[in-house]
């Protein structure tokens, strides 16, 4: 069977400054590029961020090869690290400005749209020391200065803008699970780290209209979502799922889309004393600037319930996993090596949920993907890595996405994580994602197959079943 995608349709990837470029500008160090000086150890293999993939250097050759496999859109994100000299003013590092300039031209040149974000996990550390990071509104003063100098030197070429990527794996990673530097369990702060980042989005939102002079450019967020299954049609369940919803999925959708916070939600943290301090006057920005466009980074469900233990013994320290326990539902397909779920259909479930909830908004798929461990067990002869588990994986999600499209949602494109294999923060360079592999000790770049299959797909609009 043969579905064709709708006229224009993005096919691309996604990657990240921090994940893709290398330290190139060493003024400031973002929370990974610390982390690793201080503690390597918590690294794969020690493997750090400042190589990366080389993507500073090798940028020319890269996106020559992403125009090889036919991809017409790539996301990556300008770091504030390397574009600001002083944070506090936001003044310019002049050869940050330079390589943007170069990178986004290199894309126009060769026929790549360039989406640019503007935050993707690589807060300064010294704005972490200094003021807490996200904790601290002045920090959010700050990303509006750097969010303002991207939007004045490259607007006249970029037109797909997007303030953060994933919040909620910055909340969780940050102040909850301790994934990401500083590592902080406090789900006070969570709260409000969760807050101060919609807040930032939308400060940044409020400044790119002021800004911006082309009409064709939008703006938006770019949310993981995790659709949140119940155990069981036990209502005890059933409140665990609504809770892990509203917590992990409808707070930002809500405030992005809608202009405000979930009811339900803000009474569950009110009632917990974990609410956030909000002023009306900031409450009256969210509202006033919510996203044109949305991206969706889907990887795998939740699959949720009841808590094991009683809320009530859990008093001491809030955690929002207090309303839900995750399971393992028997016979869940697995991706092994990365230790998430594979379930396809969760994405139809979005593309109807943003549909019938969220106004129907213009969104594309902006990750997905599937993270492979010693990919060098599939190289054939000629040195071609055959991927065919990850063609299937995107097909079966294309196959969802499809259907959600076919029944009215305005999914208008679909981005992989990631067009070349790039660094990863929690396992380095374990697990590859991309249509092109890298030699992370030659720094190499050869096309795998599925790159030669996405080319196909891109080339006819068009996938088969
Ligand atoms: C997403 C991030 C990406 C990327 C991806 C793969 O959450 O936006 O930056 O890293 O996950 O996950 P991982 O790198 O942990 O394997």
């Amino acid at each position: 069977m043969k579905t064709k995608f709708p006229k224009d349709f993005w096919w691309g990837a996604a990657t990240s400054g921090p994940q893709s470029e290398g330290r190139f500008n060493k003024q400031h160090a973002n929370v990974f590029d610390y982390w690793y000086e201080v503690e390597p150890e918590a690294f794969y293999n020690q493997v750090g961020p400042d190589t990366a993939s080389n993507f500073y250097n090798s940028f020319k050759e890269d996106i020559r090869l992403m125009k090889e496999i036919g991809l017409n859109s790539v996301r990556t994100s300008i770091q504030w690290t390397r574009l600001i000299d002083n944070l506090e003013e936001g003044t310019l590092n002049e050869d940050g400005v330079r390589f943007y300039n170069e990178v986004i031209d290199e894309f126009l040149a060769n026929g790549i749209r360039p989406v640019i974000n503007l935050h993707h996990f690589d807060l300064p550390v010294e704005l972490y020391h200094k003021y807490g990071g996200w904790e601290s509104k002045h920090v959010v003063e700050l990303f509006v200065k750097f969010a303002k100098q991207c939007f004045t030197l490259y607007g006249d070429r970029i037109t797909d803008w997007f303030t953060f990527n994933e919040p909620m794996v910055i909340v969780d990673g940050q102040y909850l699970y301790q994934f990401h530097y500083p590592k902080v369990v406090d789900g006070k702060k969570a709260v409000q780290v969760a807050y101060n980042i919609q807040l930032a989005s939308a400060k940044a939102i409020q400044a790119f209209r002021k800004i911006n002079k082309n009409k064709e450019s939008r703006i938006g967020t770019i949310l993981n979502l995790t659709p949140s299954y119940p155990a069981s049609a036990e209502k005890e369940d059933l409140a665990a799922a609504e809770f892990a919803n509203l917590w992990l999925n409808q707070m930002f959708l809500d405030a992005s889309i809608n202009g405000a916070f979930p009811e339900k939600l803000i009474s569950y943290l009110t009632r917990d004393g974990v609410i956030w301090e909000a002023t009306a006057e900031e409450l009256a920005i969210i509202q006033a600037n919510t996203i044109d466009v949305l991206g969706v980074n889907f990887y795998h469900p939740h699959r949720v319930s009841r808590p094991s233990v009683s809320s009530d013994s859990l008093a001491v320290d809030w955690m929002p996993n207090k309303y839900y326990d995750e399971y393992d539902m028997p016979g869940r397909r697995m991706n092994v090596d990365k230790g998430w779920e594979i379930y396809p259909q969760a994405l139809y479930d979005i593309a109807i949920n943003i549909r019938d909830n969220y106004g129907n908004i213009d969104w594309f798929v902006s990750e997905n993907g599937m993270g492979v461990s010693r990919e060098e067990r599939y190289l054939n002869k000629e040195g071609m890595i055959e991927d065919d588990y990850r063609i299937q994986f995107i097909q079966e999600h294309l196959y969802w996405l499809a259907k959600g499209i076919e029944e009215g949602s305005n999914c208008f494109g679909y981005h992989l994580w990631t067009p070349i294999d790039c660094w990863s923060w929690g396992n380095a360079y374990r697990n590859r994602y991309g249509f092109i592999s890298t030699n992370i000790h030659t720094q190499v770049k050869t096309i795998k197959k599925s790159g030669y299959w996405i080319k196909q797909v891109a080339l006819e609009n068009e996938v088969t079943f």
